[in-house]
Order: structure tokens, then sequence, then C-alpha cells
């Protein structure tokens, strides 16, 4: 398996899955460019960017393919193999030479503002990181945690930092808080892909994300001792930030174009302040758009992942899943070879219990495909019964920033054909006598 997101890189260029772009474009093109090369489904390497030093990568997992090629199984088969892996854990192991601390500069010696991070959305507040990794310990226990939070640069060295309820490193600020103690932080950008796909995969909070990250990848995450905090950070990434927030210091932040498509708010939220920068000789940045195919695959995929097993647990036999169909992760397609006429109610109560973010889930039969929204309307139309086959749950868990309550109703719908009346469901196939032998 490849070492690091530059491997990584070179591999998606073997498959003809990535682009990189020489020629000199200014930062501010940059998030319209993105656009158009996430439509294309290509990761790409900015290389030549104006006025400023360091190139820039996007689009990751732009594709399932991507994925395929991150996991070495068929596509079909990623949901499976995440799923197993996901369970198991390799704890990380130190090295002490790491090419993410080939240069070192402490506060007063950089500018943050000299890498290009970009503004994504026109009425963002300002350039965001977008895609650093998070790593923190609870103040009590000690125990790592990793996840991916949003940064609004906000001078050389200090940044907005977004932290939400729902997230175990909130419930990490919040102890810091309680023992009024700064709470340490080492922002990583460029990180192995398992270590991406594990810190936003939000397992159950006290596990360590990098010993998932190990499981996924099938040997340890090599971590080096950060300079300036007590924490460790994988080795082979391309740039760390080390630093804190400081208990009950907010700032306002925003406005920030979200995974939902529109802008949040400006509202106050903690701030991060960098101590040390550490980083590769010639580091790239990695930025990722929220709400971009890139965002909902690292939110999306583990959910699937877990969605599945949970179904599965109950013996529901899942042919497909598809939680990425609506540019979020808040509706999912599943398909299923029925066993029973009742057991598609079961399907979707499980569905919702392994994911509280999940509002909206439609089951159909296997003969459906999900990653076809058409194909999905077309068992709605042709197989639901609404009478029967809806599921409301009002008043249950969802999504946290909900202002007016558009996340607090699950809806479940059976688009499945009635059990055991196959024949008269059946969909139409064209003969082609071509195809005889
Ligand atoms: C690119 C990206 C950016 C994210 N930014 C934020 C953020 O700013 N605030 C937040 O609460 N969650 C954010 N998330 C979601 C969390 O990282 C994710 O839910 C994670 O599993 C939380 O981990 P934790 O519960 O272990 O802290 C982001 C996810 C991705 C993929
Ligand atoms: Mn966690």
């Amino acid at each position: 398996m490849f070492k690091d997101v530059r491997e990584y890189l070179e591999l998606l260029e073997k498959n003809g899955y990535l682009d990189r772009r020489t020629d000199e474009v200014k930062l501010t093109s940059l998030p319209h460019q993105l656009e158009l090369q996430e439509k294309k489904g290509n990761a790409v390497v900015f290389s030549n960017i104006k006025d400023y030093k360091y190139g820039l990568f996007n689009n990751l997992f732009g594709r399932r393919e991507h994925l395929a090629l991150v996991f070495d199984c068929p596509k079909e088969k990623v949901v499976d193999v995440f799923g197993e892996r996901m369970e198991q854990r390799i704890k990380p192991v130190m090295v002490d030479d790491a090419p993410v601390q080939e240069v070192v500069k402490m506060k007063g010696e950089f500018d943050i503002r000299d890498f290009p991070f970009i503004q994504h959305g026109a009425k963002d507040g300002g350039r965001y990181i977008s895609a650093g990794m998070v790593i923190a310990k609870d103040p009590e226990t000690g125990i790592r945690n990793v996840s991916f939070n949003r940064m609004q640069i906000k001078g050389a060295d200090k940044t907005g930092f977004r932290l939400s309820p729902t997230q175990d490193l909130e419930a990490y600020y919040k102890k810091a808080v309680a023992l009024n103690k700064p709470l340490e932080l080492a922002v990583v950008i460029g990180s192995h892909p398992m270590c991406q796909l594990a810190a936003a995969c939000g397992p159950p909070r006290d596990v360590d994300e990098l010993e998932i990250a190990g499981a996924l990848r099938g040997e340890p995450i090599e971590l080096v001792k950060c300079k300036t905090v007590d924490l460790e950070v994988p080795a082979y990434a391309e740039m760390v930030l080390e630093g804190y927030l400081n208990p009950g210091e907010l700032e306002e932040e925003g406005p920030f174009g979200d995974f939902m498509g529109f802008y949040i708010e400006v509202f106050p939220n903690q701030v991060f302040h960098i101590n040390c920068l550490t980083m590769r000789k010639d580091p790239m940045v990695q930025v990722i758009r929220a709400g971009s195919r890139d965002d909902i695959t690292l939110l999306g995929s583990p959910r699937e992942a877990q969605i599945k097993k949970a179904l599965e647990n109950i013996n529901i036999d899942v042919t497909a899943i598809n939680i990425m169909i609506t540019g979020n992760y808040l509706t999912c397609a599943i398909a299923i070879r029925k066993q029973y006429e009742l057991e598609v109610k079961n399907a979707l109560m499980a569905a919702f219990a392994s994911f509280k973010f999940l509002k909206n889930c439609i089951i159909v039969d296997h003969d459906v495909d999900v990653f076809d929204p058409a194909d999905l309307f077309w068992a709605m139309s042709t197989r639901m019964r609404p009478e029967q086959g809806l599921l409301v749950v009002p008043h249950a868990m969802g999504f946290g920033r909900d202002k007016y309550g558009i996340h607090t109703t699950k809806l479940g719908i059976d688009a499945t054909a009635p059990f055991n009346e196959w024949q008269e469901f059946e969909r139409i196939t064209t003969f082609n006598p071509d195809n005889e032998v």
C-alpha cells in the first residue's frame, strides 16, 4: 500500500484519475478551476500558483473508483472491506525521522497566509484551512481524537475554529474549559488517505481514530512527536500547525458555505493560536470544498459501511447502498433482496438508529439502481404504497445546526414491490439475438 498522499496521487495518475496543472493560475481563480475539476471527477494538483511558492491538491476522493484504489478492491466491494477493517485496530508506531518536520518554524517565523489556502464560497468570510485534520488528547484520560475542522484564517498565526456539539473534540474542549486549561491541537494537512477517512468516520468516543487508520491501511501509521505540544502527528504528512484553543475564548467567524450548499451565518467560535509550523521542504496544501464529492465521500463512505452492517446484523440482505445520492450524507438509498414483507420497516429503523444525522432513507428492491436518482423515483412511482410504506419518526436527533427544525423528523420510504409477487413486477428487458450462442 502507498506510504503517503504523494504516492496515492501517483497511483491516481497511473489510473488516469489525476490531472497535473502546471499553467500559472491566480489564487482567486482556483475555486472556479476546482469546481470544473470536480465536475470532471479527477483529482488535481496545481503546482504553479501566482505569487505562491507551494502547490495545492484537491479531489482525492472524487469518484467511487478512487476509493476502489484506496482499498485495492472492486468499487462494489469497498463498503464491505471498509466495514470489516473499521472494526479492527492497529496501534500507530513512533518514528524519529519525519518528512513533515524537515522544516520547523516557530511563531514569528511563518505566516500561514503565504500558503495557497483559498476562499471557497464567493460570500465566505475569507480564506479557510478547509482540509485540516485535527489531533487532540482528552484533557482527563489522554485518549487521542482525530477529526476534521475548518479554520478561517485570521492572521499570520491565528485562525477561527469551528466546533460542533456532536463532535468528540467539543467534549474534549469542554473538559479543558472546566479545568481552565488550553486545549492543545495539531492540525495536519495532507496526510495518508486512510488517516483522512478514519478522521471523518466518527467512531464511538474514546476510540483513537489513528488506530482505525492503521487498520484501514493494514499497517501502523508512523507518528512523530510534535515540537511544541504534547501530541504526535503522522510523519509522512505535508504540513502540521501546532497550537491551542484558549478556554472560553470566542470570536466571530464566517459566513461559511457549508456542506448543505448554503452559507452558515457569522457566529462566535473558538480561536486557534499557532505556536509552530512544521512541513516538508516542498509542501503541498490540500483543500476540500464543503459539500464537494471529496467532502461527502469522507463523511459518507464510512456511514455506508456502518448502515449496511446494522442492516446485516438483523439479516437484511443488502445488495447496494448509496448515501451520497443528494450531494450530502443526509439521504440514503438502499437496495435489498427482500425475504419478508414486513422487514423493510425494520431495515429503515436500523438505518436511522445506526446514524443519527440520517434524515431520509429509501429502500428499494435489488433490481433498482441506487446510484441513479431516476431509477429511485421510478421505484417510488411504481412500487411504493404510501399508506403503508412510509415511516415518519418525529422528534429524534438529527443534524445539529437546525434553527428551523428541519432535521428532527426522519422519513423512511419503502419503495419495494409486494413480496412474492415478483412475476407482476419483473422489469422488462430486451432480447438480444446477437448474444445467443
Ligand atoms: C473536510 C471536512 C471538514 C469538516 N469540518 C468540520 C467543522 O468545521 N466542524 C465540525 O464540527 N465538523 C466538521 N467536519 C465533520 C467532522 O470532522 C466529523 O464529523 C468527525 O467524525 C468528527 O470527529 P470526532 O467526533 O471524533 O471529533 C468536517 C468533515 C470534513 C470531511
Ligand atoms: Mn472521535
